[in-house]
């Protein structure tokens, strides 16, 4: 399972000369929004990779002005050369004949037509606008997502809550990131991820909780490889995962039972004397009050709750307390449940009690994992207001105003309902008009059957996508086409807090148009383009947002322009002004709190817990088993829309839906290797290949959120505090030989 891409990375030769042109400040033709040929750079141009959050560097080779081959980036200090296939391969998808090339608009007779692009903006604003006029002006919502550009986002979410004096919106963030947004919010005072990717080669203890690296994160996963500390590697994971066999210790618990094993481990540590004290006592609020509430937490309450043996626990507890430089990682086996956000800050909690944060190799660490899911969380103006604020707060929506020179009643003091929430509001009638805006929630929603009913009732659906062909954008009435990442410059944020610069190495085909032109035009056909009037191009709105963030943790003052990115190979947050003016250049890799300073009041960390529920479906007689979902190969990217358009990725996937099952479960039910299977909740059904491994423990089963069919099964439940729903939790039966 430690297959490196490094190798094959190494035989391929480093782009030589800079690029040749500025691409940033070529402005687009106004006629067709496209980039003039003769404008576009001769040989290479670097920019970040648009699938997962680790954010590589790549290189793109150009040949007559657009990208024939990518490489990975030795010098960017994210994958130092490495790359994994998406990264590869990403320049494929974008020139799959389904692309959209015009927007669509749907007819009486249900067939969908291309239209330009003034009659598509025209078409949207007038119908928008009608439904407001019927249902309201909050009866319309977007749901938009963590894969554009922060440019893109901030003004769409600006354009939308500023400009059509709507209020409802929301993005596929909540479906992956809401938990540890919220979880650092109350825990640090901020969203605010700790740690560098340095962490993962200088720990000696690294706990990973819920997160397939191997998998999701594949070139994370590298950096952990080049730990030189010999470093003992815990995966908590109900199943035998490509990272758990790769780890030095496995703890296969049982499906959300981890806050229990959490609150058990802290009380052991406790018992075992590693309690930092001088580090709480100094930095931290609530100690006390939360070793308290632990002791409960015995050996055999983990053990009954969890399926570990006491022995097995033991080694955690002692293996942690061993750790000089101890470090914890979580992902959507956290995120993704219906106690989420405590048990993100049970991890929180671990590393404050035991004073491992703000060190090298140390951090209670939520790793990201769209492409610019933490752009989402800054700068979306969705959640939070635009640059980490707060649209309660009137001295934040002063600021706001202020910088974007806009009316300061203009700027909504309510919150915006989560995505689950709008979904409803679907149902009840009060949303009647939505936007959906590079997401493919008829897909990834959860509760499919459900959802997908629901936007059948909505009056206009507008679809945003690179193709018309997706889950959701089939069920649109009007179709946007969009340019995708490659063909348009802005930034992203990793994982880690770098914002790193993506640059178009090709042009959109036909008439799709960025994200940020889209933008733009839909704001002049609605009548508010004089609010957005900085707003000239991507890196005019990077301006902007770097004035928004001044004064806030995620200060980006100090990044002078685009080229500054470029050049640093990245930059992370914070970066204020006063450093940038000084003249000194940003260290390639840094952390968060090595003062013990947090982002609170009174700069101190809380602990936050709650006692432990059961899910809210159980097994039972009739649905005996536990699904869980999830990645299934580094090869494919969620709904496989962009993945899916590439030969070699697809060769690298299995095609079709298939389950996991544990062999025993197997021969009970007569069911065998490649033979087709019915999995039935009690909300729908599907059929699938069934693949026979012990990797899935007995009494559960692991469906890949790649195919379709999958959120037909899921149950629509939430974590009360993000609002994420409960993807990698319910209750299924097993059926053998469907047809
Ligand atoms: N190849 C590829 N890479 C991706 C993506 C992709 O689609 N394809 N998507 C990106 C995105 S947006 C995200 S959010 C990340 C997700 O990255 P990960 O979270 O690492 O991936 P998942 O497979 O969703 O879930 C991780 C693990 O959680 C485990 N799990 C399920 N239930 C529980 C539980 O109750 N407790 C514990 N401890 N573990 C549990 C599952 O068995 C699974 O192995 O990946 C990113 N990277
Ligand atoms: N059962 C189950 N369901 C899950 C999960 C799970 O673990 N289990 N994980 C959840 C998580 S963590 C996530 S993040 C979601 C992901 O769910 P989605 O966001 O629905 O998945 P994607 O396939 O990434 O959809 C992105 C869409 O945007 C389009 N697109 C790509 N680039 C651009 C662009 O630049 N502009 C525009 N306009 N469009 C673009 C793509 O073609 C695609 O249709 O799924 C969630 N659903
Ligand atoms: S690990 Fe993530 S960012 Fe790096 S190449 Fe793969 S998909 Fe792209
Ligand atoms: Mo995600």
């Amino acid at each position: 399972m430690r297959f490196s891409w490094t190798d094959l990375s190494l035989s391929l030769r480093r782009h030589t000369g800079p690029m040749t042109e500025e691409l940033a400040l070529v402005p687009a033709n106004d006629a067709t929004g496209l980039l003039p040929a003769s404008r576009l750079p001769q040989t290479t141009a670097r920019l970040v990779c648009g699938f997962c959050a680790t954010g590589c560097g790549l290189t793109a080779h150009l040949q007559d002005g657009r990208a024939v081959n990518l490489t990975a980036d030795e010098d960017y200090p994210v994958n130092l050369g490495m790359a994994c296939p998406k990264g590869w391969e990403a320049l494929t998808p974008l020139a799959s004949p389904d692309r959209g090339t015009t927007p669509l608009l749907r007819r009486p007779n249900g067939a969908m037509m291309p239209i330009d692009w003034p009659h598509a903006t025209a078409e949207f604003a007038r119908r928008m606008r009608e439904v407001q006029a019927r249902h309201g002006l909050h009866s319309i919502a977007f749901l938009s997502t963590g894969q554009i550009c922060t440019e893109e986002m901030a003004l769409l979410g600006c354009l939308f809550k500023f400009g059509m004096g709507g209020l409802h919106c929301d993005s596929n963030t909540r479906q992956c990131m809401a938990t540890a947004h919220v979880a650092y919010k109350q825990s640090f005072g901020f969203d605010a991820p700790p740690y560098t990717y340095a962490d993962l080669e200088e720990s000696d203890v690294l706990v990973f909780v819920g997160s397939n690296p191997c998998i999701a994160h594949p070139i994370m996963w590298q950096r952990v490889m080049r730990n030189a500390h010999r470093p003992e590697i815990l995966v908590l994971d109900p199943r035998t995962t490509e990272t758990a066999m790769a780890a030095t210790q496995h703890y296969a618990l049982r499906p959300k039972s981890d806050l229990t094993v959490l609150y058990g481990l802290a009380r052991r540590l406790a018992e075992m004397g590693v309690v930092n004290r001088a580090f709480a006592d100094a930095h931290t609020t609530g100690l006390d009050a939360f070793l308290e509430f632990v002791q409960p937490f015995t050996v055999e309450k983990v053990a009954r709750a969890s399926g570990l043996g006491a022995a097995q626990l033991e080694r955690m507890a002692r293996t942690i307390a061993g750790g000089k430089r101890v470090s914890y990682w979580w992902t959507m086996g956290v995120n993704q449940g219906h106690e989420s956000t405590r048990t993100a800050q049970a991890l929180i909690n671990l590393a404050l009690m035991t004073g491992q944060i703000g060190r090298p190799g140390t951090g209670a660490n939520s790793i990201t994992g769209q492409c610019n899911a933490m752009g989402s969380r800054l700068y979306s103006n969705v959640t939070s207001m635009i640059g980490g604020h707060d649209f309660a707060h009137p001295n934040d929506r002063r600021k706001v105003s202020e910088v974007l020179e806009i009316p300061r009643r203009i700027i909504p003091e309510q919150k915006s309902w989560a995505y689950d929430q709008i979904v409803d509001g679907i149902r009840d009638g009060q949303i009647r008009g939505l936007w959906v805006v590079a997401t493919n929630s008829a897909h990834s929603w959860i509760n499919q059957g459900r959802f997908n009913g629901l936007l059948d009732q909505l009056e206009f659906l507008v679809v945003q996508d690179l193709y018309p062909n997706t889950e959701t954008a089939r069920r649109a009435h009007l179709y946007l086409p969009a340019a995708g990442w490659g063909e348009k410059e802005g930034t992203f944020i990793n994982s880690e807090r770098r914002i790193g610069l993506v640059r178009p190495v090709k042009r959109p085909p036909g008439e799709a148009l960025t994200d940020f032109d889209i933008f733009g035009r839909l704001a002049e056909a609605w009548g508010c383009g004089h609010l957005f009037r900085k707003w000239t191009s991507p890196e005019a709105a990077f301006q902007i947002l770097k004035d928004l963030s001044r004064g806030q943790p995620c200060d980006m003052s100090g990044i002078r322009d685009y080229d500054m990115l470029e050049a640093r190979g990245g930059v992370q947050w914070p970066w204020p002004e006063p450093a940038g003016d000084a003249g000194s250049e940003p260290a390639r890799e840094r952390r968060l709190f090595a003062d013990g300073r947090f982002f609170t009041e009174d700069g101190r960390a809380r602990f936050f817990f709650s006692a432990p529920r059961p899910p809210e479906e159980n097994v039972d007689h009739h649905y005996p088993f536990v699904l869980l979902t999830g990645r299934g190969t580094s090869a494919q990217w969620h709904t496989l829309t962009r993945t899916d358009r590439s030969d070699v990725l697809r060769a690298l996937a299995p095609r079709g839906c298939y389950v996991e099952i544990n062999p025993a479960d197997a021969a009970r039910l007569g069911i065998r290797a490649q033979s087709r299977v019915r999995v039935q909740s009690r909300r729908g059904s599907l059929e699938a290949t069934a693949y026979l491994t012990p990797t899935v423990a007995e009494g559960q089963v692991f469906i890949p959120m790649h195919y379709p069919e999958v959120n037909q099964l899921t149950l629509s439940c939430f974590d009360p505090y993000s609002r994420q729903p409960s993807y990698k939790h319910c209750a299924v039966s097993l059926e053998a030989g469907a047809a």
